[in-house]
């Protein structure tokens, strides 16, 4: 599905993001709040104001797991079980919210890397999010 210049483009981009990881996280997830007011209901226990600890904290996070995906692509599934895992039995997030969180996500690239942000690595990312998601969702079926 990915091919090989595709994958090391994936693991260029999010090594990229590494070191402003909670500023690319959060922007993503304030848009998925704002957005779609209703991703927010998973966030009611933390507080997700603009710049807060807990949005940056939080963002950081993301941006890591997509890091470690970008870095494991082959063995996404085995890699991602225990977040699978966490988001199907303890968080119970509906399957639909990832690809929100998934298009938030393309937006803070796009903004972010500019012109770089070239239909090719549109689609490289587009996919790789939509694989992403889709082993998050996997314990659901
Ligand atoms: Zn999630 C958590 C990632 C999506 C909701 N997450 C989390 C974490 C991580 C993640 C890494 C941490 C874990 C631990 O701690 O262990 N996610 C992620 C990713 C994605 C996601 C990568 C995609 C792409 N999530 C999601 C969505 C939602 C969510 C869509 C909803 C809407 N998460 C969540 C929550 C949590 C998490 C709620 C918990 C938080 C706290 O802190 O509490």
């Amino acid at each position: 599905m990915l091919s090989s210049y595709e994958k090391e483009l994936l693991v260029t981009i999010w090594e990229r993001m590494l070191p402003i990881a909670e500023d690319i996280g959060s922007d993503a997830l304030l848009r998925m709040f704002t957005t779609f007011p209703k991703t927010k209901t998973y966030f009611a226990h933390l507080d997700i104001s603009p710049r807060s600890a807990h949005l940056l904290s939080h963002g950081k996070k993301i941006v890591e797991a997509l890091l470690e995906g970008a870095q494991n692509i082959t063995t996404l599934t085995t890699t991602l079980a225990p977040l699978s895992r966490f988001h199907a039995y303890q968080l119970r997030i509906h399957p639909t919210n990832f690809k929100l969180l998934s298009h938030c996500i393309l937006v803070t690239l796009a903004i972010n890397m500019k012109d770089e942000f070239d239909p090719i690595a549109h689609a490289a990312m587009d996919k790789y999010l939509s694989a992403f998601a889709a082993v998050l969702a996997e314990k659901y079926r």
